[in-house]
């Protein structure tokens, strides 16, 4: 079975966990989904198989595969068959575009077809956030919310994607994979962090701003309410020990090139995610003035422009 999923990115971040074996966020979160940039996971289960394969983008590549393995066991059962597994993904992995979300989410949904399971979208959205807590945003489309629940986690979706067609512009500054990973780097910043409980205390103020402003469709507002969120998150990680800092010096500068077209009166906001990718999200009308200026910044590799994407789904075929 195939299916394909977007990657998605947080206006409202998950940063630090309350939970780390079951993989359970300390705080909600506020994504969108990102059309243009998709993982597809097959997953076939094979009985005559000795061990689980797992091939990327055409290759052979098991870096992936102890969470993948461990991802199929939950969805299907550990007495499940060995599975083959083809993931292929248009877009650099590992470098802060949240290719684990993209990834998992299709995984989850592949899997639990492969082994003819029904789920809710709560139950898919639990097994793809445990493997990796931004997974369970990808699971839905549009705008979407997480939220923390005694018994786990829920993904709502706040609007659909044609309710508010945003653009995302990616600039890419970097290629190669990060240093430290989200997980490991979540749990530094809750051990050391001095700004890490106020963070998790004001997260729902942060969430209730978002929520109104997508109600609302209030650019000013979300922009707002999604830098000062963002700027926060990555001031933990400067203040944690050892120091993170996943922004390079175009990351800097496209930041002040996303100020001055504030300043012109674009509107367009940034967000950062654990890599040093800006996302300008912007009204569509503004998507080529905005991508224009980031592919002119100086160290910006590559611009993508995408529209606000679709919830995980199977793929006809297989
Ligand atoms: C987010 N990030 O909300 C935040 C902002 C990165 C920065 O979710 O440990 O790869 O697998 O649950 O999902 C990246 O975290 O972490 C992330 P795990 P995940 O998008």
């Amino acid at each position: 079975m195939r299916a394909i999923a977007q990657p998605n990115i947080a206006l409202i971040k998950y940063w630090g966990k309350r939970d780390t074996e079951q993989n359970l966020p300390a705080v909600g979160s506020i994504s969108v989904t990102l059309r243009d940039l998709y993982t597809a996971m097959q997953v076939e289960f094979d009985d005559v198989l000795e061990r689980d394969e797992l091939t990327v983008n055409g290759a052979g590549d098991n870096s992936m595969l102890p969470r993948l393995s461990a991802c199929l066991d939950r969805v299907a059962g550990t007495d499940r068959a060995h599975a083959r597994i083809f993931s292929d993904c248009n877009f650099p992995i590992a470098a802060g575009l949240a290719s684990s979300a993209s990834a998992f989410a299709a995984a989850t949904v592949a899997a639990a077809a492969a082994a003819d399971k029904q789920f809710t979208i709560a139950e898919l959205a639990n097994l793809a956030g445990q493997a990796s807590g931004s997974a369970a945003r990808s699971i839905l489309g549009g705008f979407v919310e997480l939220s923390n629940r005694d018994s786990g986690i829920e993904v709502t979706s706040l609007r659909a994607a044609a309710e508010w067609p945003l653009n995302v512009v990616v600039a890419i500054t970097e290629t190669g994979p990060k240093a430290v990973g989200s997980t490991e780097a979540m749990e530094i910043s809750r051990r050391t962090s001095p700004f890490y409980s106020s963070w998790v205390e004001q997260q729902e103020h942060d969430l209730e701003t978002a929520r109104s402003a997508i109600a609302d469709r209030d650019f000013g507002k979300l922009a707002a309410i999604a830098e000062h969120n963002c700027l926060k998150m990555h001031s933990i990680m400067w203040a944690s020990r050892p120091p993170m800092v996943y922004w390079n010096s175009a990351t800097m500068r496209c930041l002040q090139a996303i100020r001055k077209l504030q300043g012109a009166g674009i509107d367009v906001f940034f967000t950062i995610d654990a890599g040093p990718q800006v996302k300008a999200v912007c009204l569509p009308e503004h998507a080529v003035k905005v991508a224009a200026a980031l592919s002119a910044t100086d160290g910006v590799v590559d611009v993508m422009t995408t529209a606000i994407g679709e919830a995980a789904r199977l793929m006809d075929e297989s």
